[in-house]
């Protein structure tokens, strides 16, 4: 039997003799409100196990003082199971809206959580206790499904636990997403940010603007090595989602406690929008997908038809996306266009503007307003500072460093912390000269593990508003899902454990839970970067990664 090696570390983990094993006959017994979490459970035992682990029939905890308890009593544990109980306790909210309780003994495995959001908690560390092949996809013959007797409470530092992803560089297809969601939830990372647009490729469908995905998804080719090269591979490239994809991803990213942060960038990166539709230029000229990587100077126009464009899309995109954050980019927006424009210039003058940057300023506002006036709230990279202006509510990203982040938290906006050292993932993991193509820069696996969110001279008042912090995939050089994966994990794990477990944390005690972490990633093939470095199939930075 394993012992004990949760990843991301809990709070409190005391370990008691003996152990308690899950058989054929084990059952789930939940208290009302709770069912969907035991549809969770099953989804994350059953196909390894091979049991059914059915509902009992009501509400029935196995109360430790269990001889009053008539239900019980009547549905005798089988002598090779164990039942399992979902408890929705209100005194466990001292604990935060994420935290649970896991306590298992002779008696039964009971995950106790004031919501369901700690119950799925409970969940995923309840899954870490078993064998690491319950991560199987089939029934495994001959497995020991026992669970050291523990108890477990638990609750992350922070809120805001992202991981973002770039699907507009290179599109990734939708089961991608769904397993991605279930890497998340396995590390309690709990954001996934979708950064669906760019110049290189528009992925989200709308009903408004057709041509968006019709012209917008496709590029003539892609840039082949590293963009300094030059060079370019021959090859279209392309896809976007179907509205009915991203609905069912928000529902089961949601069933995970994972919400879905789509990312519309706005007004700059929008090479892709302007190419299927020019009037939302600056220029007369037509316009291709762009097939370069780096900053593109085409941008939004902000006449009022674009900022009608603007309103009616995040409509639609508020329809697919129920959740309180919208982020509308705001990043690397070049002004030469806007400074070349008379009809901008004009603009800024009617609007008594003092120039460009006040004008992207504005902008941000006009969409901080509708956002607010549908109940959401805006996030943007830290550029969105650049304009005055910031919308009350507003959360900021802080990319370039952490600079943004300090000045936003200390006029009280929220900030998510995210700077390129060591957030970026996109950057190499290590100087071995064997490590794939990447853009440039190197955060290890000790880099992000060493990590603190909040930057140690900002004041507690401040302080408070740093909502999480978030890794950053963006997808140049990462075409595939393989890819992704290879740059996300294991630094992922290490970000998991600096967002939920704190300033506490200790890299000797994480690495030895790693290699237990490791072999629970082995079982569900994921293409993370080994330990000891690129193997020989990831050398030479050719793109060609091991397959599974
Ligand atoms: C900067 S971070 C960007 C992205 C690039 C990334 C590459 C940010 C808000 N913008 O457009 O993909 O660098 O590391």
């Amino acid at each position: 039997m394993h012992e004990p090696a949760i990843l991301p570390e809990p709070r409190l983990l005391v370990r008691a003799p003996g152990a308690t094993t899950l058989g054929p006959a084990t059952t789930i017994a939940c208290s009302p409100g709770a069912e969907h979490v035991a549809s969770l459970v099953r989804a994350l035992l059953s196909p390894a196990t091979g049991f059914p682990l059915a509902d009992r029939p009501s509400r029935a905890p196995r109360a430790s003082a269990g001889a009053s308890d008539q239900i019980a009593d009547s549905h005798p544990l089988d002598a090779s199971g164990c039942d399992v109980v979902l408890e929705l306790e209100p005194s466990l909210a001292r604990l935060g809206p994420e935290g649970y309780r896991l306590v298992v003994d002779a008696d039964a495995v009971r995950l106790a959580a004031a919501g369901v959001a700690g119950l799925r908690n409970a969940a995923q560390t309840l899954r870490q206790l078993l064998d690491p092949a319950i991560f199987r996809r089939a029934a495994v013959r001959g497995a020991d499904w026992a669970i050291p007797h523990v108890v477990v409470e638990d609750s992350p530092r922070f809120p805001w636990r992202g991981a973002h992803l770039d699907v507009s560089r290179h599109f990734m297809p939708a089961h991608f997403l769904y397993r991605f969601v279930d890497l998340l939830a396995l590390h309690k990372l709990n954001v996934l940010h979708l950064h669906l647009t760019d110049d290189q490729g528009w992925r989200f469908p709308s009903a408004a603007y057709p041509r968006l995905t019709e012209v917008g998804s496709w590029r003539a080719e892609s840039m082949r090595g590293h963009a300094r090269e030059g060079r370019f591979d021959g090859t279209p490239h392309g896809g976007s989602y179907s509205r009915a994809e991203l609905v069912d991803l928000v529902a089961y990213a949601g069933e995970r406690n994972v919400t879905v942060v789509p990312e519309i960038d706005l007004p700059g990166h929008t090479q892709a929008a302007i190419a299927a539709y020019p009037f939302l230029g600056n220029l007369a000229d037509e316009l291709g997908v762009w097939t370069r990587w780096g900053v593109s100077e085409h941008v939004l126009n902000v006449e009022d038809a674009a900022l009608d464009f603007c309103r009616t899309l995040l409509g639609e995109l508020l329809d697919v996306f129920p959740g309180r954050y919208v982020h509308v980019g705001g990043d690397e927006c070049p002004k030469s266009e806007w400074r070349a424009s008379a009809s901008v210039q004009r603009r800024i003058a009617a609007l008594g503007l003092a120039g460009e940057d006040a004008l992207q300023g504005w902008f941000t506002a006009e969409l901080g307003a509708f956002l607010a006036g549908a109940g959401r709230s805006l996030v943007g990279w830290d550029e969105i500072l650049e304009g005055g202006n910031l919308p009350a509510g507003a959360t900021v990203m802080s990319w370039r460093g952490t600079s943004g982040g300090r000045t936003a938290a200390r006029a009280g906006f929220d900030v998510v912390m995210c700077p390129e050292a060591p957030c970026y993932f996109d950057h190499y993991q290590s100087d071995d000269p064997r490590e794939p193509l990447a853009i440039h820069g190197c955060n290890t696996l000790a880099d992000v593990y060493a990590y603190e969110p909040v930057p140690a001279d900002l004041e507690s008042d401040a302080a408070g508003h740093v909502l999480g912090s978030q890794l950053q995939l963006w997808t140049e050089y990462l075409p595939e899902p393989a890819d992704v994966e290879y740059m996300a994990f294991p630094r992922a794990a290490a970000l998991a454990e600096v967002t939920w477990s704190g300033p506490g944390r200790d890299l000797a005690r994480f690495t030895d839970r790693l290699g237990s972490h490791l072999a629970r990633l082995d079982e569900l093939g994921v293409n993370y970067r080994p330990l000891a470095g690129p193997q020989p199939w990831q050398e030479g930075g050719t793109g060609v990664r091991k397959r599974h």
